[in-house]
Protein backbone atom coordinates (compact mmCIF):
# COMPACT_ATOMS: atom_id res chain seq x y z
CA UNK A 1 0.00 0.00 0.00
CA UNK A 2 1.14 3.25 -0.90
CA UNK A 3 2.14 5.79 1.98
CA UNK A 4 -0.31 8.56 2.00
CA UNK A 5 2.06 10.72 4.17
CA UNK A 6 4.33 10.69 1.24
CA UNK A 7 2.24 11.87 -1.34
CA UNK A 8 1.89 15.74 -1.66
CA UNK A 9 -1.50 17.59 -1.31
CA UNK A 10 -1.85 18.42 -4.34
CA UNK A 11 -1.30 14.67 -6.01
CA UNK A 12 -3.69 13.45 -4.03
CA UNK A 13 -6.20 15.93 -5.34
CA UNK A 14 -4.80 14.71 -8.82
CA UNK A 15 -5.42 11.07 -7.74
CA UNK A 16 -8.72 12.17 -7.02
CA UNK A 17 -9.25 13.48 -10.21
CA UNK A 18 -13.10 12.22 -10.51
CA UNK A 19 -14.18 13.90 -7.32
CA UNK A 20 -16.19 16.90 -6.83
CA UNK A 21 -13.81 20.06 -5.70
CA UNK A 22 -15.09 19.69 -1.98
CA UNK A 23 -14.42 16.23 -1.94
CA UNK A 24 -11.12 16.93 -3.23
CA UNK A 25 -10.22 19.31 -0.26
CA UNK A 26 -11.67 17.23 2.54
CA UNK A 27 -9.50 14.44 1.03
CA UNK A 28 -6.29 16.52 1.29
CA UNK A 29 -6.94 18.04 4.67
CA UNK A 30 -8.29 14.17 6.41
CA UNK A 31 -4.59 13.31 6.33
CA UNK A 32 -3.27 13.45 9.64
CA UNK A 33 -0.08 15.83 9.89
CA UNK A 34 2.44 16.57 12.61
CA UNK A 35 1.79 20.26 12.86
CA UNK A 36 -1.95 20.20 13.03
CA UNK A 37 -0.94 17.52 16.34
CA UNK A 38 0.85 20.14 17.60
CA UNK A 39 -0.92 23.66 16.74
CA UNK A 40 -2.21 24.25 19.77
CA UNK A 41 1.14 23.52 21.94
CA UNK A 42 4.20 24.34 19.89
CA UNK A 43 5.49 24.55 15.91
CA UNK A 44 6.86 21.34 15.01
CA UNK A 45 10.08 22.02 12.58
CA UNK A 46 12.75 20.46 11.16
CA UNK A 47 16.32 20.57 9.57
CA UNK A 48 16.63 20.70 5.79
CA UNK A 49 18.86 20.19 3.11
CA UNK A 50 19.32 21.71 -0.06
CA UNK A 51 18.14 18.30 -1.75
CA UNK A 52 15.05 18.80 0.26
CA UNK A 53 14.10 22.45 -0.88
CA UNK A 54 15.67 22.11 -4.18
CA UNK A 55 12.90 19.49 -4.85
CA UNK A 56 15.39 16.54 -5.76
CA UNK A 57 14.50 14.66 -1.98
CA UNK A 58 11.26 13.97 -3.19
CA UNK A 59 10.68 12.23 -0.01
CA UNK A 60 12.00 14.97 2.44
CA UNK A 61 10.13 17.55 0.34
CA UNK A 62 6.58 15.81 0.59
CA UNK A 63 7.09 14.75 4.16
CA UNK A 64 8.44 18.13 5.27
CA UNK A 65 5.99 20.32 3.04
CA UNK A 66 2.77 18.23 4.38
CA UNK A 67 3.96 17.88 8.64
CA UNK A 68 5.89 20.37 9.44
CA UNK A 69 5.49 24.16 9.94
CA UNK A 70 8.79 25.29 10.82
CA UNK A 71 12.51 24.61 8.93
CA UNK A 72 15.56 25.48 9.79
CA UNK A 73 18.83 25.15 7.69
CA UNK A 74 20.96 22.42 8.49
CA UNK A 75 24.35 23.55 7.25
CA UNK A 76 23.84 26.06 4.28
CA UNK A 77 23.60 28.89 6.61
CA UNK A 78 26.95 28.46 8.45
CA UNK A 79 29.57 30.84 8.19
CA UNK A 80 32.25 28.46 6.51
CA UNK A 81 29.02 28.08 3.48
CA UNK A 82 27.37 31.90 3.57
CA UNK A 83 30.82 34.02 4.13
CA UNK A 84 33.96 31.82 2.73
CA UNK A 85 36.17 34.35 2.50
CA UNK A 86 35.90 38.63 4.11
CA UNK A 87 33.55 39.99 1.66
CA UNK A 88 32.21 36.72 -0.35
CA UNK A 89 28.65 35.55 0.32
CA UNK A 90 27.30 32.48 -1.22
CA UNK A 91 23.74 33.07 -0.83
CA UNK A 92 22.43 29.83 -3.26
CA UNK A 93 21.35 27.54 -0.84
CA UNK A 94 20.64 29.67 1.50
CA UNK A 95 17.81 31.78 -0.61
CA UNK A 96 16.50 28.52 -1.84
CA UNK A 97 15.75 27.07 1.98
CA UNK A 98 14.31 30.75 3.14
CA UNK A 99 12.22 30.46 -0.69
CA UNK A 100 11.37 26.99 0.31
CA UNK A 101 10.09 28.42 3.70
CA UNK A 102 8.39 31.28 2.56
CA UNK A 103 6.56 29.35 -0.35
CA UNK A 104 5.29 26.81 2.41
CA UNK A 105 4.02 29.49 4.76
CA UNK A 106 6.77 27.98 7.31
CA UNK A 107 8.24 29.99 10.43
CA UNK A 108 12.00 29.95 8.90
CA UNK A 109 14.64 29.48 11.18
CA UNK A 110 18.35 30.56 10.59
CA UNK A 111 21.12 28.79 11.98
CA UNK A 112 23.67 30.33 12.75
CA UNK A 113 25.19 33.01 13.18
CA UNK A 114 28.22 32.42 15.66
CA UNK A 115 29.84 29.54 16.01
CA UNK A 116 33.47 27.95 16.39
CA UNK A 117 32.58 25.06 14.16
CA UNK A 118 32.07 25.07 10.88
CA UNK A 119 33.58 28.74 10.68
CA UNK A 120 34.99 30.43 7.49
CA UNK A 121 39.08 30.07 8.47
CA UNK A 122 39.45 33.64 7.46
CA UNK A 123 36.84 34.88 10.10
CA UNK A 124 39.43 35.09 13.39
CA UNK A 125 42.73 35.61 11.74
CA UNK A 126 45.20 37.95 9.72
CA UNK A 127 47.22 37.09 6.62
CA UNK A 128 49.68 35.76 8.45
CA UNK A 129 47.19 33.18 10.33
CA UNK A 130 47.52 34.87 13.65
CA UNK A 131 44.12 36.36 15.95
CA UNK A 132 43.00 39.70 14.90
CA UNK A 133 42.47 42.30 17.35
CA UNK A 134 39.76 42.87 19.23
CA UNK A 135 38.05 45.66 17.21
CA UNK A 136 39.00 43.69 14.02
CA UNK A 137 37.02 40.44 15.23
CA UNK A 138 33.68 43.03 16.42
CA UNK A 139 34.06 44.82 12.91
CA UNK A 140 34.16 41.09 11.22
CA UNK A 141 31.17 39.92 13.22
CA UNK A 142 29.25 42.92 12.95
CA UNK A 143 29.56 42.84 9.08
CA UNK A 144 28.33 39.24 8.79
CA UNK A 145 25.57 39.27 10.97
CA UNK A 146 24.23 42.18 9.24
CA UNK A 147 24.80 41.05 6.10
CA UNK A 148 22.88 38.08 6.36
CA UNK A 149 20.33 39.06 8.66
CA UNK A 150 19.76 42.18 6.17
CA UNK A 151 18.80 39.97 3.37
CA UNK A 152 16.48 37.63 5.04
CA UNK A 153 14.69 40.59 6.68
CA UNK A 154 11.02 40.13 7.29
CA UNK A 155 11.55 36.53 6.21
CA UNK A 156 13.67 34.71 8.74
CA UNK A 157 11.29 34.30 12.11
CA UNK A 158 14.35 33.83 14.16
CA UNK A 159 18.13 33.06 14.69
CA UNK A 160 20.30 30.96 16.39
CA UNK A 161 22.66 34.22 17.09
CA UNK A 162 25.23 32.29 19.00
CA UNK A 163 25.64 28.14 18.71
CA UNK A 164 27.32 26.12 21.73
CA UNK A 165 29.23 28.98 23.48
CA UNK A 166 29.54 26.98 26.86
CA UNK A 167 30.62 23.75 27.81
CA UNK A 168 29.17 20.87 29.94
CA UNK A 169 31.31 21.97 33.18
CA UNK A 170 29.25 25.74 32.76
CA UNK A 171 32.47 27.33 32.06
CA UNK A 172 32.81 29.30 28.60
CA UNK A 173 34.33 27.41 25.54
CA UNK A 174 37.93 28.70 24.44
CA UNK A 175 36.64 29.54 21.06
CA UNK A 176 38.33 32.19 18.87
CA UNK A 177 35.64 34.49 19.88
CA UNK A 178 35.97 33.99 23.61
CA UNK A 179 40.02 33.94 23.27
CA UNK A 180 39.54 37.49 21.24
CA UNK A 181 36.78 39.10 22.96
CA UNK A 182 35.98 37.23 26.05
CA UNK A 183 32.32 36.54 27.44
CA UNK A 184 31.49 39.92 25.51
CA UNK A 185 31.11 38.22 22.54
CA UNK A 186 27.48 37.17 23.03
CA UNK A 187 25.91 40.12 24.34
CA UNK A 188 27.88 42.06 21.34
CA UNK A 189 26.31 39.33 18.89
CA UNK A 190 22.68 39.91 20.21
CA UNK A 191 23.34 43.74 20.31
CA UNK A 192 24.05 43.58 16.04
CA UNK A 193 22.03 40.80 15.68
CA UNK A 194 18.94 43.26 17.30
CA UNK A 195 19.82 46.10 15.25
CA UNK A 196 20.38 43.77 11.54
CA UNK A 197 16.51 42.92 12.03
CA UNK A 198 14.48 44.37 15.13
CA UNK A 199 11.44 41.72 14.51
CA UNK A 200 13.47 38.49 13.97
CA UNK A 201 13.85 36.57 17.45
CA UNK A 202 17.31 36.06 18.47
CA UNK A 203 18.24 32.69 20.70
CA UNK A 204 20.92 31.30 22.05
CA UNK A 205 21.04 27.35 21.25
CA UNK A 206 23.32 24.46 22.79
CA UNK A 207 23.34 20.90 23.43
CA UNK A 208 24.28 18.63 27.06
CA UNK A 209 21.44 21.43 27.99
CA UNK A 210 20.27 18.84 30.79
CA UNK A 211 23.70 19.54 32.46
CA UNK A 212 23.46 21.65 35.72
CA UNK A 213 26.28 23.76 35.82
CA UNK A 214 25.72 24.81 31.63
CA UNK A 215 22.09 25.23 32.94
CA UNK A 216 23.09 27.75 35.39
CA UNK A 217 25.46 29.36 33.09
CA UNK A 218 23.01 30.23 30.40
CA UNK A 219 20.09 31.71 33.30
CA UNK A 220 23.08 33.66 34.59
CA UNK A 221 23.63 34.88 30.28
CA UNK A 222 20.10 35.44 29.85
CA UNK A 223 19.14 37.42 32.61
CA UNK A 224 22.66 39.92 32.31
CA UNK A 225 21.79 40.23 28.95
CA UNK A 226 18.41 41.34 30.04
CA UNK A 227 19.77 43.46 32.70
CA UNK A 228 21.60 45.48 30.32
CA UNK A 229 18.70 46.11 27.78
CA UNK A 230 19.50 43.47 24.64
CA UNK A 231 16.89 41.61 23.35
CA UNK A 232 17.11 37.65 23.83
CA UNK A 233 13.91 36.13 22.61
CA UNK A 234 14.69 32.32 23.48
CA UNK A 235 16.95 29.43 24.74
CA UNK A 236 17.31 26.41 22.15
CA UNK A 237 17.48 22.80 23.98
CA UNK A 238 19.49 21.00 21.44
CA UNK A 239 17.97 16.90 21.91
CA UNK A 240 20.52 14.79 20.67
CA UNK A 241 19.88 12.08 22.60
CA UNK A 242 20.28 8.45 23.06
CA UNK A 243 19.47 5.10 24.71
CA UNK A 244 20.92 5.99 27.47
CA UNK A 245 21.06 10.02 28.11
CA UNK A 246 20.12 12.59 28.69
CA UNK A 247 18.71 11.91 32.83
CA UNK A 248 15.53 12.98 31.69
CA UNK A 249 14.59 14.83 34.75
CA UNK A 250 17.88 16.69 34.49
CA UNK A 251 16.29 17.47 30.89
CA UNK A 252 12.91 18.54 32.66
CA UNK A 253 14.17 20.90 35.01
CA UNK A 254 16.21 22.55 32.25
CA UNK A 255 13.30 23.48 30.73
CA UNK A 256 11.46 24.73 33.83
CA UNK A 257 14.42 26.81 35.16
CA UNK A 258 14.97 28.40 31.08
CA UNK A 259 10.65 28.83 31.42
CA UNK A 260 11.11 30.66 34.26
CA UNK A 261 13.93 33.45 32.80
CA UNK A 262 10.92 34.64 30.85
CA UNK A 263 12.35 33.43 27.57
CA UNK A 264 10.65 30.98 24.59
CA UNK A 265 12.51 27.56 24.95
CA UNK A 266 12.54 25.84 22.16
CA UNK A 267 13.32 21.93 21.52
CA UNK A 268 16.13 22.17 18.71
CA UNK A 269 17.98 19.49 16.72
CA UNK A 270 15.79 16.31 18.28
CA UNK A 271 17.02 13.04 17.71
CA UNK A 272 17.64 9.97 19.13
CA UNK A 273 20.19 7.49 18.21
CA UNK A 274 19.38 3.93 18.40
CA UNK A 275 22.86 2.26 18.37
CA UNK A 276 25.29 1.72 21.55
CA UNK A 277 26.76 4.59 22.61
CA UNK A 278 30.29 3.61 21.41
CA UNK A 279 33.08 2.43 23.02
CA UNK A 280 35.96 3.45 20.86
CA UNK A 281 38.71 2.03 23.09
CA UNK A 282 37.50 -1.72 23.25
CA UNK A 283 39.78 -4.21 22.73
CA UNK A 284 38.17 -6.49 19.82
CA UNK A 285 40.96 -8.26 17.44
CA UNK A 286 38.54 -9.56 15.11
CA UNK A 287 37.60 -6.68 12.62
CA UNK A 288 34.51 -7.98 11.26
CA UNK A 289 33.43 -8.60 15.17
CA UNK A 290 34.33 -4.78 15.76
CA UNK A 291 32.55 -3.79 12.45
CA UNK A 292 29.04 -5.99 14.07
CA UNK A 293 29.51 -4.09 17.32
CA UNK A 294 29.84 -0.52 15.68
CA UNK A 295 26.94 -1.43 13.54
CA UNK A 296 24.70 -3.84 15.15
CA UNK A 297 21.95 -3.27 13.07
CA UNK A 298 22.36 -2.72 9.51
CA UNK A 299 19.08 -4.01 8.08
CA UNK A 300 16.55 -2.31 10.92
CA UNK A 301 16.62 -2.47 14.46
CA UNK A 302 15.22 -5.28 16.49
CA UNK A 303 11.58 -5.27 18.16
CA UNK A 304 12.84 -4.79 21.55
CA UNK A 305 14.85 -1.86 21.05
CA UNK A 306 12.39 -0.43 18.60
CA UNK A 307 10.01 -0.48 21.45
CA UNK A 308 12.31 0.73 23.54
CA UNK A 309 13.37 3.76 21.43
CA UNK A 310 9.80 4.63 20.72
CA UNK A 311 8.93 4.25 24.23
CA UNK A 312 11.55 7.04 25.20
CA UNK A 313 10.70 9.25 22.19
CA UNK A 314 6.86 9.16 23.36
CA UNK A 315 7.99 10.18 27.18
CA UNK A 316 10.43 13.05 26.03
CA UNK A 317 7.05 14.41 23.32
CA UNK A 318 4.90 13.99 26.19
CA UNK A 319 7.55 16.33 28.63
CA UNK A 320 7.55 18.67 25.78
CA UNK A 321 3.61 18.73 25.85
CA UNK A 322 3.63 19.22 28.99
CA UNK A 323 5.67 22.21 29.04
CA UNK A 324 3.90 23.60 26.40
CA UNK A 325 3.24 27.12 28.19
CA UNK A 326 7.62 27.62 27.57
CA UNK A 327 7.84 25.58 24.72
CA UNK A 328 7.60 27.85 21.59
CA UNK A 329 8.74 24.78 19.11
CA UNK A 330 10.06 21.63 18.83
CA UNK A 331 12.47 20.81 15.66
CA UNK A 332 13.60 17.35 14.75
CA UNK A 333 17.58 17.71 13.91
CA UNK A 334 16.41 15.72 10.18
CA UNK A 335 13.72 13.80 8.25
CA UNK A 336 14.19 10.32 7.90
CA UNK A 337 16.51 8.44 9.61
CA UNK A 338 18.37 7.81 6.13
CA UNK A 339 19.45 11.50 6.09
CA UNK A 340 20.68 11.85 9.36
CA UNK A 341 24.00 13.01 10.37
CA UNK A 342 24.26 10.19 13.10
CA UNK A 343 24.71 7.95 10.08
CA UNK A 344 28.49 9.38 10.26
CA UNK A 345 29.06 10.66 13.63
CA UNK A 346 30.59 9.80 15.62
CA UNK A 347 31.51 6.38 13.67
CA UNK A 348 31.53 6.88 9.95
CA UNK A 349 28.90 4.64 7.70
CA UNK A 350 26.35 3.23 10.29
CA UNK A 351 23.03 2.94 9.70
CA UNK A 352 20.78 5.13 12.49
CA UNK A 353 17.48 5.22 13.32
CA UNK A 354 17.53 8.72 15.46
CA UNK A 355 14.51 10.76 13.48
CA UNK A 356 10.55 10.88 13.06
CA UNK A 357 10.26 9.13 9.76
CA UNK A 358 11.99 5.60 8.70
CA UNK A 359 14.44 5.07 6.00
CA UNK A 360 11.00 4.48 3.99
CA UNK A 361 9.15 7.50 5.21
CA UNK A 362 6.62 6.22 7.63
CA UNK A 363 6.31 7.94 10.71
CA UNK A 364 7.22 6.44 13.88
CA UNK A 365 5.45 4.23 16.10
CA UNK A 366 5.47 6.60 19.20
CA UNK A 367 4.08 9.36 16.57
CA UNK A 368 0.08 7.51 16.32
CA UNK A 369 -0.58 8.44 19.35
CA UNK A 370 -1.13 11.75 18.07
CA UNK A 371 -1.56 11.34 14.32
CA UNK A 372 -4.41 9.47 14.93
CA UNK A 373 -6.12 11.70 17.63
O1 LIG B 1 24.03 18.01 10.91
C1 LIG B 1 25.18 18.78 10.65
C2 LIG B 1 26.16 17.97 9.83
O2 LIG B 1 25.64 17.71 8.54
C3 LIG B 1 27.49 18.69 9.75
O3 LIG B 1 28.44 17.87 9.10
C4 LIG B 1 27.96 19.06 11.15
C5 LIG B 1 29.27 19.78 11.11
O4 LIG B 1 29.66 20.20 12.36
O5 LIG B 1 26.99 19.85 11.78
C6 LIG B 1 25.80 19.17 11.98
O6 LIG B 1 24.89 19.97 12.70
C7 LIG B 1 25.31 20.38 14.01
C8 LIG B 1 24.59 21.68 14.30
O7 LIG B 1 24.87 22.62 13.30
C9 LIG B 1 24.99 22.22 15.66
N1 LIG B 1 24.80 21.26 16.70
C10 LIG B 1 25.37 19.93 16.46
C11 LIG B 1 24.87 19.39 15.11
C12 LIG B 1 25.38 17.98 14.89
O8 LIG B 1 26.77 17.98 14.80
Amino acid sequence: MKNLCLIPVAAIALMLGACSTSQKQTAATDVPTLKDAFKDSFLIGAAVTPACTDGIDHAADSLVSLHFNSIVAENCMKSEKINPAEGVYDWKDADSFVDYGTRHGMKIIGHTLVWHSQLAPWFPVDSTGKYVTADVLKERLRNHITTVMTRYKGKIHGWDVVNEAILDDGTYRKTPFYDILGEEFIPFAFECAAAADPEAELYLNDYSMASPAKRETYIRIINDLRKRGIRIDGIGMQGHMGMDYPDFDEFEKSIVEYGKTGVGVMITEWDMSALPTVNTGANVADTAAYNKMLNPYPDGLPEDIDRKWNDRMGRMMEMFLRHSDVITRVTAWGVTDGDSWKNNWPVRGRTEYPLLFSRSNEPKPFLNTYLSK
